[in-house]
């Protein structure tokens, strides 16, 4: 074991995989970890056993509460590049400096679950960057939705405590599907845009590398000559945007609930570096009044046909954790973390933000010191008068903590501006105090939420309407139910009358549907890059498939970017040639596409559900060998199905194409 500087990030690391001695916490060598100390040997054990009680205590105490909301989560290291210099709009040198690299860390989560609920869930995702920049940290933290449920921070204890599970018994867990939530919908109807994203196939992302970023509130950039702009920031996915099936991703959360953290973990191990590109959208602060929505209005986005994302660089996923805790669990985000040429605006829900992120991680870490924990720190210097507290992990050095000092000649002295000290935008601010919202934007809560529907394809809106029926047909109440499809009413009149008629409420007579016809061909996702790159492909194999087929299977799909794993009834070798895992160990659900490779031994019940099932999610099907269809409700005639001797090429189409909407 060894104790030193990890060079890339100056982290104190211990490295486990050297030999050493076992040692307790203070240093003296143990000869014996697996007896207690007793009287005698079937006697009392003792106290004076320091080497149980020092192992012991620090096991009662090796948890942290977990985070109140976002708790489940995965984190990355990363790069962040920049291709041309933002001067013009900021002087942060992370956004100046063309080709400049900033190390990141990055954490994906999921909202509403506990830690150890499953990565599948329909949820929001958190999408939270942390860039550690030679003038602090920078952290970005959003989600994979543009909008949020509400514009008032004092607001955000009500939607959590709704979408939570209910306080009497504690169900259901990790989801909106519950009589609480739809509760708040029907009577916050502020949530009405935001819920269309929970709806639809957003909420249920193929993977963290498929799935887009956005800061969500309106920041502002300024630049070296004080002239400020408002802009939005963006993560897009260089390997697009896709989504999973509700059924597939519920049959996930059993077959492998940790089906997002594996595939980013695993692609990453492999050297398939994930990339996001970093977008931003700008309004100019004179055309601050020029839309139809607030920009201060955190329920509203800015259609990207309209103010166009500007891709500023990409950020690179280059390396996994070490350690899950230190790291993953123990970062600290906050939208407070800014630097020179970044600021906030007068969103409601961003200046609420700025207070919950410190005071919730006083609560995780039971001080003010978690700022010195290493995933924490910035890579730059740092100094200033704070001291003591609960696990202070620094020896500060002189008589001094206190600012305006002659004694240490005013050390550490703040920095002017000109020379990179933060200053605040100077933004002129006129109006009485009240707990008033300008109504004609932060009022209008129909609009958006009918331009995102206006703007899905025809599955993509299926899927949001059978959403939609499943989760307000769990609720119980139907005074509930009712309600929720009485704010359905007020977005599309198409979607309160199916949902009604799926769950068995009540439509209102009248029809007060939005009649907002705009269209953001941006916010479907069927338009998004796609290809074969680090696809998964379920080869189902029988016992008596030539060796030589395996080989020639394998090879021609991994030359195109697939990963491929063979599946059989038990393991064993074909040849030379090992099979990969059972179908008692994988499923169809956790692949995007099945071959079944037969011979003359007839398919086994297993191979057909799965076949069956992979049918069912759409997804691209291939065959080679023998006749596969006997045992099967669908032939080579249905689309998405391809003898792959024959149309490989056809079969890669479809791969490449996500799933066989059309099917
Ligand atoms: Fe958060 N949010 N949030 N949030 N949020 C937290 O901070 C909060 C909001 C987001 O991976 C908590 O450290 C309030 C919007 C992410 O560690 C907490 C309000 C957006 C993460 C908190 C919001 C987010 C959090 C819980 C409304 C998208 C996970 C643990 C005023 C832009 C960060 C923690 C990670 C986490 C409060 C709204 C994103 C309690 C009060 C909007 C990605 O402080």
């Amino acid at each position: 074991m060894s104790k030193k500087k990890d060079e890339l990030n100056q982290r104190d690391t211990i490295d486990h995989t050297q030999d050493a001695p076992l040692r307790t916490n203070h240093g003296l060598p143990i000869s014996d970890d697996e007896h207690d100390l007793t009287a005698g040997e079937r006697g009392p054990t003792l106290m004076q056993d320091f080497h149980f009680r020092e192992k012991m205590t620090h096991f009662d105490h090796e948890r942290i509460p977990e985070r109140v909301v976002h708790a489940r989560g995965f984190g990355v290291h990363g790069e962040f590049e920049l291709y041309e210099s933002l001067e013009k709009y900021t002087k942060a040198k992370f956004l100046t400096e063309p080709g400049k690299k900033t190390p990141t860390f990055t954490r994906f989560s999921t909202v509403a679950g506990n830690r150890g609920h499953s990565d599948t869930a329909r949820d929001t995702r958190g999408f939270a960057t942390k860039f550690y920049t030679e003038e602090g940290n920078f952290d970005l933290v959003g989600n994979n939705m543009p909008v949020f449920f509400i514009h008032d921070a004092v607001k955000f204890p009500d939607v959590v405590h709704a979408v939570k599970p209910e306080q009497h018994n504690e169900i259901p867990q990790a989801t909106a599907a519950h009589d609480t939530f739809w509760d708040w919908y029907s009577q916050n109807t502020e949530s009405a845009h935001m819920v269309m994203w929970l709806m639809s196939d957003r909420a249920i992302p193929r993977s963290y590398r498929m799935m887009e970023g956005f800061g969500v509130h309106t920041f502002r950039l300024v630049n070296a000559e004080g002239k400020a702009h408002f802009i939005k920031f963006h993560w897009k996915p260089k390997l697009g945007t896709h989504q999973l099936i509700w059924d597939e991703s519920q049959m996930v959360m059993g077959k492998d609930p940790d089906f997002h953290r594996k595939d980013i973990w695993e692609n990453i191990e492999m050297g398939n570096y994930p990339e996001f590109e970093l977008g931003l959208q700008i309004i100019p602060e004179e055309d601050e009044f020029k839309f139809d929505f607030d920009v201060l209005d955190p329920t509203k986005l800015w259609p990207e046909e309209d103010i166009p994302v500007q891709l500023v660089g990409k950020m690179t996923f280059n390396r996994n954790v070490d350690y899950y805790f230190g790291e993953t669990e123990q970062v600290a985000f906050h939208p407070g973390h800014i630097v020179p040429g970044i600021d906030f605006t007068n969103d409601p829900l961003l200046q609420g933000r700025l207070f919950s992120y410190t005071d919730t991680q006083l609560n995780r870490f039971n001080g003010p010191n978690f700022q010195q924990i290493p995933i924490n720190r910035p890579m730059c210097p740092f100094s200033n008068n704070q001291r003591d507290g609960f696990n202070q992990m620094y020896i500060h050095k002189g008589p001094t903590a206190h600012h305006k000092n002659r004694m240490n000649n005013n050390q550490p002295a703040p920095l002017p501006p000109e020379q990179g000290g933060y200053e605040h935008y100077p933004e002129t601010v006129e109006g009485k105090i009240g707990q008033k919202r300008p109504t004609q934007s932060f009022d209008d809560h129909f609009s958006q939420a009918k331009m995102f529907l206006n703007s899905l394809s025809e599955h993509e809106k299926q899927h949001l309407f059978d959403a939609y029926s499943f989760e307000i047909g769990k609720c119980k109440s139907m005074d509930v139910k009712n309600n929720a499809v009485a704010v359905l009413n007020k977005i599309d009149r198409g979607l309160a009358e199916y949902v009604a008629g799926k769950i068995g409420a009540t439509v209102p007579e009248q029809v007060e549907a939005s009649t907002y016809d705009k269209k953001s061909p941006a916010l479907g996702i069927d338009h998004t890059t796609s290809s074969l790159e680090t696809r998964t492909v379920m080869v189902i194999t029988m016992p008596d498939i030539a060796e030589e087929t395996l080989k020639e299977t394998k090879d021609k799909l991994e030359e195109k970017g697939l990963q491929v794993s063979f599946v059989s009834d038990k393991i064993h070798k074909i040849g030379e040639t090992q099979l990969d895992e059972t179908f008692d160990t994988v499923h169809c659900v956790l692949f995007d596409a099945v071959i079944a490779l037969k011979g003359e031994e007839p398919l086994p019940a297993e191979a057909a559900e799965n076949l069956e099932i992979a049918f069912k999610h759409k997804k691209a099907i291939g065959f080679g060998g023998e006749n596969i269809f006997d045992m099967l409700s669908f032939s080579q005639d249905d689309k998405g199905v391809n003898d792959i001797e024959k149309n490989l090429d056809g079969f890669l189409e479809d791969v490449k194409g996500h799933r066989v909407w059309d099917r």
